[in-house]
């Protein structure tokens, strides 16, 4: 483990972690099966924003929501953004959604209609439009496109479409902002889906140019998939542009960051530390949904497992491990990384988060603040919000 001396540094950064949380984590969500309303949940993006609030208050370090489209749709996008600074948030990634809607069967940008394609790609602006408005820096990419049958559309061409729509968006931003592209195994498409893989969305992104980057979800991926090698690899290749951290043990569960699998999150903090990309330049924002337990709870537990994760993962002895390396000692190597894993950093963290002036213990100081009982009582009437609204 790494030496006293280094853990002010480790501290220090920590205290520059920055997780983003996602608008939709706070309203209803659920399975095929069934959504479950729960008393409290926000009505209005500007609700959403107020629970996001919270969770930063808490844990210091989650200053940014994720808006999606049409999901937090609103009037005046610059007064969101005020009232989310007023809040001591900010608005972050803007996630596109052109998977919701009738005319989406078959696809989006890669559907064989070129009308269809068409206001696709006009959604896809419109969140550019957005991203000006709200002073975001990202627009996020996830497309539910693909094919059921063998021969129910050419691949090829769908790729082609899909590439020629990414083109478009592309030379659309401003210099300032970028786009995130999101692949997906499978689902809803189970037959081939259009960005399936990293390689998929690497190589749309190497062609579009340096603006366009790869966000790895940790839900997305076939079961035993080796995510920090992925993570190493577009590092190195300068195309990671973020993650949606959540967990997965089956499918795409988004249950809670670092719940099903937080030796997973180690090893692919470690890889990012390794890489150098603890940095603004990497978002590290959370996509996950509570479906039965409390939300605004559930999204602080999330932010610290990420931010436990980290810690650990900051404390590997990088010296030590690499003179194992070097000396082909495989289990000196192997216990250098298990010692750091090991660490109980809750206290370590705890004293971080104090020193940015938010709680050592955010959960128990959500439930002693009353918020939870306080907004199921005022938010009363008009309509949740949830999957679609
Ligand atoms: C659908 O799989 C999904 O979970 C993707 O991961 C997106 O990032 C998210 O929904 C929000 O659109
Ligand atoms: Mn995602
Ligand atoms: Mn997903």
């Amino acid at each position: 483990m790494t030496s006293r001396s280094d853990i002010s540094a480790v501290r220090a950064a920590l205290a520059t972690q920055a997780v983003e949380t996602p608008s939709w984590a706070y309203g209803n969500s659920g399975t095929r099966f069934k959504v479950f309303a729960r008393p409290g949940v926000p009505r209005t993006p500007e609700e959403k924003l107020d629970d996001a609030a919270r969770v930063h208050a808490h844990t210091g370090v989650a200053p940014t929501v994720a808006l999606h489209i049409p999901w937090d749709k609103v009037d005046d996008y610059g007064a969101l953004a005020a009232y989310a600074r007023e809040r001591g948030v900010r608005l972050g990634t803007v996630n596109a959604n052109v998977f919701q809607d009738d005319d989406y069967k078959l696809g989006s940008v890669c559907h064989p209609d070129a009308a269809v394609r068409r206001k696709a790609l006009g959604h896809l602006m419109e969140c550019v439009d957005i991203m000006d408005a709200t002073g975001s820096r990202d627009l996020k990419l996830w497309f539910s496109d693909g094919t059921n049958y063998p021969g129910q559309d050419d691949i090829r061409a769908r790729q082609d479409r899909l590439s020629e729509a990414l083109a478009a968006v592309y030379e659309r931003l401003g210099d300032d902002q970028r786009m995130l592209l999101e692949y997906k195994l499978f689902e809803p498409a189970f037959y081939a889906t259009d960005v399936p893989d990293w390689g998929t969305a690497y190589a749309h992104c190497l062609r579009l140019g340096e603006k366009a980057q790869v966000v790895v979800d940790t839900g997305h991926h076939a079961p035993g998939t080796n995510i920090e090698f992925i993570v190493a690899i577009l590092l190195r290749e300068g195309k990671l542009g973020g993650f949606d951290f959540n967990s997965r043990f089956y499918a795409d569960d988004d249950l809670m960051a670092g719940a099903a699998d937080p030796f997973q999150l180690f090893r692919i903090m470690y890889e990012v530390i390794r890489g150098g990309g603890f940095t603004p330049d990497i978002a590290f924002m959370l996509d996950q949904c509570h479906n039965i337990e409390e939300k605004v709870p559930a999204v602080i537990r999330s932010v610290m497992n990420v931010q436990e994760a980290t810690a650990k993962a900051l404390l590997v002895d990088a010296e030590a491990l690499a003179a194992a390396q070097r000396d082909g000692d495989v289990l000196a190597a192997n216990a250098a990384l298990m010692d750091a894993y090991n660490t109980d950093v809750r206290p370590l963290v705890a004293e971080v988060r104090a020193e940015l002036g938010a709680d050592a213990d955010p959960v128990a100081a959500y439930h002693a603040s009353g918020y939870g009982k306080r907004i199921v009582g005022e938010r009363v009437g008009g309509e949740q919000a949830g999957w679609g609204a």
